[in-house]
């Protein structure tokens, strides 16, 4: 379990809140997509849960079920709607792994042939 508590105060509960601006590509009752600021590539998308869950480790099944249908249906969206070749899906938790923002999210990013990612 993290050690931190979660802070509703995250960039990505202020998107959820509607209170800074995101471009969505998809929106359930439980799940948002929207495309990352600082993408690592062509077509990276952000799929983040509704439920205030800090990362992976704090998260309830229930909210990691819904999560993960949401994350392969924009996966296979993003592959059609970028002619990707293949796909990445990442996930990172707590900073020593890599995690920048504190609310539970997966990284999709689309893969071309002979197309290197940004360093
Ligand atoms: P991570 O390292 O897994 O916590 O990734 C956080 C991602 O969130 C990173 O790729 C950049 C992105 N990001 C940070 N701030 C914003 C923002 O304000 N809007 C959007 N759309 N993406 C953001």
């Amino acid at each position: 379990m993290p050690s931190v508590e979660y802070d509703p105060n995250n960039i990505f509960a202020k998107i959820l809140r509607g209170e800074i601006p995101s471009h969505r590509v998809y929106e359930d009752d439980d799940v948002i997509a929207f495309m990352d600021v600082m993408p690592q590539g062509t077509g990276h998308t952000l799929v983040v849960p509704k439920t205030p869950s800090r990362n992976l480790l704090d998260a309830d099944p229930a909210t990691l079920a819904k999560l993960m249908a949401v994350v392969q249906k924009v996966a296979r969206a993003v592959m059609t709607a970028f002619a990707a070749d293949g796909v990445i899906v990442t996930q990172f938790n707590e900073e020593p792994a890599g995690q920048t923002v504190f609310h539970l999210h997966v990284h999709i990013v689309p893969r071309f042939e002979g197309v290197a990612l940004k360093p």
